[in-house]
């Protein structure tokens, strides 16, 4: 048998059941806050005792954590996190919780609670609501599903992108399909869907037509431990992936085995260089496309791209593999070396200007990539989530295929890491009778202009035209409405007609911004109260489930979502249907059977409930994406129409011909440097002269756990400033001062560091939105700076190409 992870402690921990702190910690052996030995002399266990219970951080931050809420008398005294394990890294080591985790107790007694059903009294955004029952409010709901499914169709039924229980499973809220709440509308006639997510919406689409199979993968991240030089283009997972189940651990171990040298580009200094770095290469945000065809204008002129690679598996990077439909010279060597159709060699001189980065060093960090094997080059997700976004994530995958670094040890795809995973079954969600479905960023525009969107000018998908505009919105654990979509302002407009959406259903834990815009409110149950299992989670080689059980009862009069639609089923004749005859427990033990079916290992209920963590290392070892393909690619051809890694995609070229584009759109064959909207060079920049960048804070996941105060606190929101552009506006540390555009204008406090070049300021997202009467935010929610204009072939959120300027107060 392969290396399955049994809780190791399990046999103690049964034995001692758990019950109390000092029962816990025994079994734990971590460090021990009280007597550990008087676990032996516990009284037997009363309701009114202090015991352990497993539940877990279901949050969309990538990781997944275990939490062991102690509790008693129905209430969370404190959380603690993963204790079992032996803590050798990848192979069953601790996945331990990050602080906003271990701060769940102040999320779950929050005053932010939504406690009753609500109405809303006010305007939209107003925050004004009354309280109904639950018995009114479903009443309402089903009213007007009846209403707009009679006058315009299931398709005006749409399920917002919402990622706030990323990680459950009856819980689960996000994609739409794998919800709840698509199994619900399913039993009704189905929903408008939509595709694509704020993540990763460019470089899902772009890395698509590289790689194909709708998905590229890359190297495990625990691979680093076999290559010699890490590569990171704006990918920074000591925030991004924050717990000790996460990929800040896994990137920390892995080079500590491989020694491996790490060069981070980047227009900030993150969080995992500090100091952790060997270089840190300061880039201008929307420009690594530039810089990438310059490395590749070294490699190729210094001979060091693998030619036999890109004979074998690749279409386009020469005229020997150029498909027959592409122009004369229209292959990615000319277009490198100024033989195709702009006639610009992309010299390292020319890369210069455009990224900041100077020639010289250019021209040693191709020579590094070139001249080393292997090398793990990987892009997060913020160089992709801008206006020229798809080409950009294209010209990164550039540099591994050109050195032949895919499909091999230690190498990569450019693209973010995969990983081994567990099968598990989910949550049955029935099938969808509506075919239409929208670019997730499209909505706002699908409430009012609905009938000119088609597949050729608005990405839409399954028709070739919407019929009908959105009528109902569904945002389930979802801040997407308001907090986390582009424009904030123009959706407060669109949002103001209530004759054109007239309905906004908002299933949440919390009084959000979202909240606030909303018809009627439902209050959840926190993971705290319910049972779940949360998935998807894995770190290393590992992957692991975890058993979420109902810490305490729900509070107020919150319900859980599958009790709540079930409510809201029997309302619309369909309470059969959709719950089978089951209750929540009863599917949870049900999916739980059919997956130990297919995982033999896992434990029964009952164990896997007292050991709350179910782990299993990978018994293929390291995760190489596409080796298969690299080993025999006449056997395992890529899902790419060519079968190779297409250099040069024809579908693309028939897409520019085809589609309707506007003059600063660009759709390209070949992964080429083309400027967007709102980016470096743009004639705005007299106006607004500042290139602001987003990223992903540790503070929050997005909006989630921003309304607790001790991570407030600990971790600010500021916007980054450097000391050259402060000082040309007056500015000092700690100054309030006012960030605006045409969109709108944020107020906050300046943080003036080295660590972001000049020309560019950073604002971390998901801070939430705090309007003044004149629409001006004092929280720092950089949503109202954003534009909702989609990237040209994803329709995408540009989110981080904003042109601002930025003034003391
Ligand atoms: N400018 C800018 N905007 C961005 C981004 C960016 O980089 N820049 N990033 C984008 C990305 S990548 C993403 S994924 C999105 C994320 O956007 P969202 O998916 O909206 O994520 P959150 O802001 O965390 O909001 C999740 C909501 O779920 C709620 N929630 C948490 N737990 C529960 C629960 O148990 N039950 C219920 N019912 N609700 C719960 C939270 O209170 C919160 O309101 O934001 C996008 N927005
Ligand atoms: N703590 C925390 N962790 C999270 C989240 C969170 O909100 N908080 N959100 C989670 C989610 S849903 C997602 S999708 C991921 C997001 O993961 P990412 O999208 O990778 O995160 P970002 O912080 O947006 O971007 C990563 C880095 O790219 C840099 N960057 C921005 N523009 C450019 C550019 O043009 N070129 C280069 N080279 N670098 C650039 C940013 O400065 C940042 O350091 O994070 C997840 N993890
Ligand atoms: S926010 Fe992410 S890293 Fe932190 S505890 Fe939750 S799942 Fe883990
Ligand atoms: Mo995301």
């Amino acid at each position: 048998m392969d290396k399955s992870i049994f809780n190791p402690n399990l046999h103690r921990r049964k034995f001692l059941k758990a019950t109390s702190v000092g029962a816990a910690v025994a079994a734990a052996d971590i460090s021990l806050p009280f007597n550990a030995m008087a676990a032996e002399t516990m009284p037997a266990v009363s309701e009114s005792d202090e015991k352990v219970v497993w539940s877990a951080c279901t949050v969309n931050c990538g990781s997944r954590c275990p939490l062991r809420m102690h509790v008693k008398d129905n209430k969370i005294l404190y959380v603690e996190t993963d204790n079992t394990g032996s803590d050798t890294y990848n192979l069953d080591h601790q996945v331990r919780a990050c602080l906003r985790g271990r701060s769940m107790r102040r999320r779950v007694y929050n005053p932010d609670r939504l406690k009753y059903p609500m109405k809303r009294v006010g305007k939209r955004g107003e925050g004004k609501f009354k309280r109904i029952s639950w018995d009114e409010a479903l009443s309402e709901i089903a009213e007007s599903l009846r209403k707009n499914i009679a006058a315009y169709g299931n398709e005006s039924i749409y399920l917002n992108y919402g990622t706030g229980t990323l990680g459950g499973t009856m819980t689960k809220s996000w994609p739409p399909a794998s919800t709840m709440l698509a199994r619900f509308m399913n039993c009704i006639g189905g929903y408008l869907n939509h595709y694509g997510d704020y993540s990763t919406a460019q470089i899902a689409v772009g890395l698509d037509y590289t790689y194909g199979g709708g998905w590229a993968m890359g190297n495990g991240m625990a691979d680093i431990q076999n290559t010699k030089l890490v590569v990171l283009f704006g990918n920074n997972p000591a925030e991004t992936r924050m717990s000790g189940g996460g990929l800040t651990y896994c990137i920390e171990q892995a080079r500590e085995r491989s020694n491996a040298r790490m060069i981070i580009i980047d227009p900030r200094y993150t969080d995992t260089g500090a100091g952790r770095e060997d270089e840190w290469i300061p880039i201008r945000p929307g420009t690594d496309a530039a810089l990438c065809s310059a490395l590749a204008y070294v490699l190729i002129t210094e001979n060091m791209v693998d030619q036999p690679f890109l004979d074998k598996y690749c279409v386009g990077y020469d005229e020997k593999t150029l498909p027959a439909d592409a122009p004369k010279n229209g292959h990615y060597k000319a277009y490198i070396l100024g033989q195709g159709e702009d006639g610009i060699a992309k010299t390292p001189e020319w890369a210069e200007k455009i990224t900041g980065i100077p020639q010289e060093r250019i021209i040693k960090l191709a020579r590094e990539i070139g001249q080393t094997k292997p090398v793990y080059i990987s892009q997060g997700w913020g160089p992709q989530r801008r206006s020229n976004g798809e080409l950009i994530s294209r010209a990164i995958a550039m540099l591994p295929i050109l050195t032949g670094n895919v499909g091999i040890s230690g190498g990569n795809t450019g693209a973010r890491e995969s990983t081994y995973s567990v099968p598990f079954v989910r949550m049955p969600t029935l099938s969808n009778p509506v075919k239409a479905s929208i670019p997730m960023f499209m909505w706002t525009d699908a409430i009012f202009r609905a009938h000119e969107m088609t597949a050729t000018t608005d990405g839409i998908r399954g028709v070739e035209r919407l019929t009908s505009p959105i009528k109902v919105i569904w945002n389930y654990a979802s801040n997407c409405l308001i907090n986390q979509h582009s424009d904030i302002n123009r959706t407060h407009q669109i949002l103001q007609d209530e004759t054109q959406c007239e309905m906004i259903i908002t299933i949440d834990n919390h009084m959000t911004p979202t909240a606030k815009y909303s018809d009627i409110l439902l209050p959840d149950c926190t993971a705290s109260e319910q049972m779940d299992f949360c998935l998807d989670a894995f770190v290393a080689n590992m992957a692991y489930v975890i058993f979420a059980d109902q810490v305490i009862k729900p509070s107020f009069e919150c319900r859980n979502i599958y009790d709540m639609l079930t409510a809201l089923a029997e309302k619309m004749g369909v309470k059969q249907q959709f719950t089978e005859g089951r209750t929540q427990e009863e599917w949870l033990r049900h999916i739980y059977a059919q997956s130990r079916e297919k995982l033999p290992e896992l434990p029964s209920f009952e164990e896997f409930r007292q050991q709350g963590i179910f782990k299993k290392v990978s018994p293929k070892g390291f995760y190489i994406a596409y080796k298969d393909f690299r080993d025999n690619p006449e056997a395992n051809p890529l899902d790419t129409p060519t079968g190779k890694i297409e250099i040069y995609s024809s579908r693309l070229a028939e897409i520019a011909k085809t589609w309707d584009l506007k003059q600063d759109e660009v759709i390209h064959p070949l992964p080429v440097h083309a400027d967007s909207f709102e980016h470096y060079g743009d004639p705005l920049m007299e106006k607004y002269p500042l290139q602001l960048t987003g990223f992903h804070y540790k503070a929050r996941t997005h909006s989630t756990y921003g309304n607790v105060d001790v991570l407030k606190a600990a971790n600010p929101q500021e916007l980054w400033i450097n000391p050259v552009d402060a000082r040309a506006r007056g500015i000092e540390d700690g100054d309030l001062i006012r960030i605006f555009n045409d969109r709108g204008e944020v107020r906050i406090h300046a943080k003036v560091t080295p660590r972001i070049i000049p020309n560019v300021i950073a604002l971390g997202e998901g801070a939430w939105h705090a309007p003044d009467n004149n629409q001006v935010d004092h929280a720092g929610c950089i949503n109202v700076l954003t534009t909702q204009r989609p990237s040209p072939l994803a329709k995408g959120n540009p989110q981080h190409s904003n042109l601002v300027q930025v003034e003391k107060v």
